[in-house]
Formats: C-alpha cells, structure tokens, sequence
C-alpha cells in the first residue's frame, strides 16, 4: 500500500527539467494578467508548511490560539452528540488543531478514521506519521489533492463523519471557487455528516493587519517562499531580494491582499514562460484573506447547498467555528 494515495502529481515531487504541466499553465496565466497573480497554494513546499507553522505561534496572529480555544470548547460535546466515526480534513497542515477533534472522538470510544488531504508532500507525510504514532488505532489514510481540483473522499467511511476545513482557509478562495469548493462538500456528505469550517471574521483593520505584517517578518519570508517555490519548480530565476512583502486590507471585499512587491524594474526568466517584465512598484499578488460575517457565510453556504446549523464565536469576535449540514 502506497502511503500517500496521489490524486495530484504538483511540480513538488518532479525535478524542475520536467515541470509540472498544470502548474506552468497557472503561473503563465497568473503572471500574463494585467495584476500578475499567483495561487497561494504554491507557497506550501515543506518549507512553506514550517513556515505556516511559525506564522500560527506569532503574538499578531490571533486566528490559530482562538480557533484552537474554541475546538477545545466544543469539540468534546459536539463530538458526543454527533457520534462522529471519521473525520476528512482539507488543508490538514501539520493537524495541530485536528487533535482536539481527534481526542474527542477517542474519547467517546471511537478510535476512528482520519483523512488528511492537502497539497504540501512531505509534510503531509510526517502529519500521517506523527498522528499514527500518537494515536494507536486511529485509521490515517492521507490524500494528496489539490482541493481546488475535483477529489474524491474514500467512499467507505465510516459514518457519521464530519468533514472539517479550519484556519480560516476558506477566506483564501475567490468566492466562486469557494463555492465550488463547498458543493464539492456537501455533494461527499451524508445526511448524518457534518461540516465544519473555521472563519476569520471582519473587525478592527488594524488588528487584522498587524497579523499579516507581523515584526518579525515570518509572514515576509512564507511570503517570498512562493518564489523559491517557483524557482525549484521552474527553473525560474526570481531573485527573492528584488520583492518586498506587502499585506493590506481591502475594505471593499473585506479581504487582506498579499503581494510581492518588485523593488527594481528588472526581467524574470521563467523557463516555459519566458521573460518578465517587473516595472518598478509592479506586484504580484499572492494571496487573498476574505474576512467574514454570519451573513456572508450564510450566502457561501446557501449558494453551495448547505445550511448553517450552529456558529460559535470568541467573545471578542475575532474568529468564528460554524457547523453546516446538507440544505
Ligand atoms: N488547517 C491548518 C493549516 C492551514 S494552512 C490550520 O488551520 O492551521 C493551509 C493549508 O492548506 C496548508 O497545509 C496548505 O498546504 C493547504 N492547501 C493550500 N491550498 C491547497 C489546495 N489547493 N489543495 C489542498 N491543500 C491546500
Ligand atoms: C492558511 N490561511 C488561512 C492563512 C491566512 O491567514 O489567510 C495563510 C496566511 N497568509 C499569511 N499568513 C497566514
């Protein structure tokens, strides 16, 4: 049995001689826009991964201390109630929150079924090792996927299950393909299935943006990771001293904005690609952050089907654990 059952082969695990066909279409696209953009699942190489890691320890980054409060809050008697059997996680990263669920579901007798999907490799390699070997008995069966693609959940779950998407990386999708996403969901549901997502909500902007300029300066470097990523990848030549971080707010759509800025005007090879131009102040976003209310999930969740059944909140409103079930 393979460990790792691979649903999409990335660029992470080819030499840059042969890359990843998909990936040098998205980054031809992304780059040939009048705003030059770029998936922010390409910052996740192992690297990338540790240094999302750090992000969740820093002083400014509330969203991962408060979510994790509020599973260590919950989880025990929602996982009572439900009878939760397994639990499907995209985006699992190294499932430091997924224990709280996964300590629930043990303790409610249920040694369980754990299926982390995500699109960083190795280090979804070392989660599934890590969880196996502190939690004997637990089933952990790994999907490398790319969750903006179609996947599929393994069909003999055991039920109920509860399918979990936290951190608030819903916010990093436009909302179509967050819809798309959440269809994708709901159509793996069973009427006894749960989903629950964690969201970041829309508050003070300073406070938000603090998180994403933090002093210092890990969200720069996971920032600037998407061009080493690039350059691994590609064989590209991005000189990551030549683009500086740049974390804003935009009010309108209520999201952070990541960029890398160019610092010079200068050319980039990207073989496959070509030659870039980088004007002077040029930048290339990265990243968006969408930030929520109960109204804007609700419409999220209406357009995919499904209904919000419950929602918790820290008391200062900083993040938010909904649950959904099947409209
Ligand atoms: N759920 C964890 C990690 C969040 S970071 C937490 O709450 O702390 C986002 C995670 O999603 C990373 O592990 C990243 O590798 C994964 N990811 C990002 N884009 C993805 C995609 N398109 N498909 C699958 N996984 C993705
Ligand atoms: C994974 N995702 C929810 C993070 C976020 O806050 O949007 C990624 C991140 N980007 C910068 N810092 C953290």
């Amino acid at each position: 049995m393979p460990e790792i059952s691979t649903k999409w082969t990335s660029g992470a695990v080819a030499a840059y001689r042969q890359p990843d066909p998909r990936m040098l279409a998205e980054v031809a696209a992304g780059l040939s826009a009048p705003q030059k953009e770029l998936p922010p699942k390409y910052f996740y190489d192992h690297r990338g991964s540790e240094l999302f890691e750090e992000i969740t320890r820093l002083p400014e980054y509330y969203q991962t201390r408060t979510e994790r409060t509020l599973l260590e809050t919950w989880m025990p008697a929602l996982i009572s109630e439900l009878g939760t059997r397994s639990l499907i996680e995209l985006g699992a990263g190294s499932a430091a929150k997924s224990r709280v669920i996964l300590s629930a579901m043990r303790r409610h007798g249920r040694t369980g079924f754990y299926v982390p999907i995500d699109v960083s490799a190795s280090f979804l390699t070392l989660t599934a090792a890590r969880l196996r070997h502190d939690f004997p008995g637990l089933a952990v069966e790994p999907i490398l996927a790319d969750i903006t693609e179609d996947f599929t959940a393994p069909q003999e779950l055991p039920r109920p299950a509860l399918f979990a998407f936290l951190g608030g990386t819903i916010g990093n999708f436009y909302p179509p393909a967050a819809i798309r996403l959440l269809s994708r969901i709901r159509a793996a549901m069973s009427p006894s299935d749960r989903f629950l997502m964690g969201v970041d909500l829309r508050k003070d902007v300073g406070r938000i943006e603090a998180a994403y300029n933090d002093a210092q300066g890990v969200t720069a470097a996971f920032n600037r990771n998407m061009l080493l990523v690039l350059n691994h990848e590609l064989g590209s030549d991005f000189d990551t001293e030549r683009f500086s971080h740049l974390a804003f707010y935009e009010p309108v759509n209520h999201r952070i904005e990541m960029h890398l800025v160019s610092t010079t005007e200068q050319e980039v090879r990207i073989p496959g690609v070509g030659l870039l131009h980088f004007a002077e102040g040029e930048s290339i976003r990265t990243e968006i952050s969408c930030k929520h209310d109960a109204a804007s999930v609700a419409e999220l969740f209406g357009a995919a089907g499904l209904r919000i059944e419950s929602w918790r909140s820290d008391r200062e409103g900083l993040f938010a654990l909904v649950t959904g079930v099947q409209a």
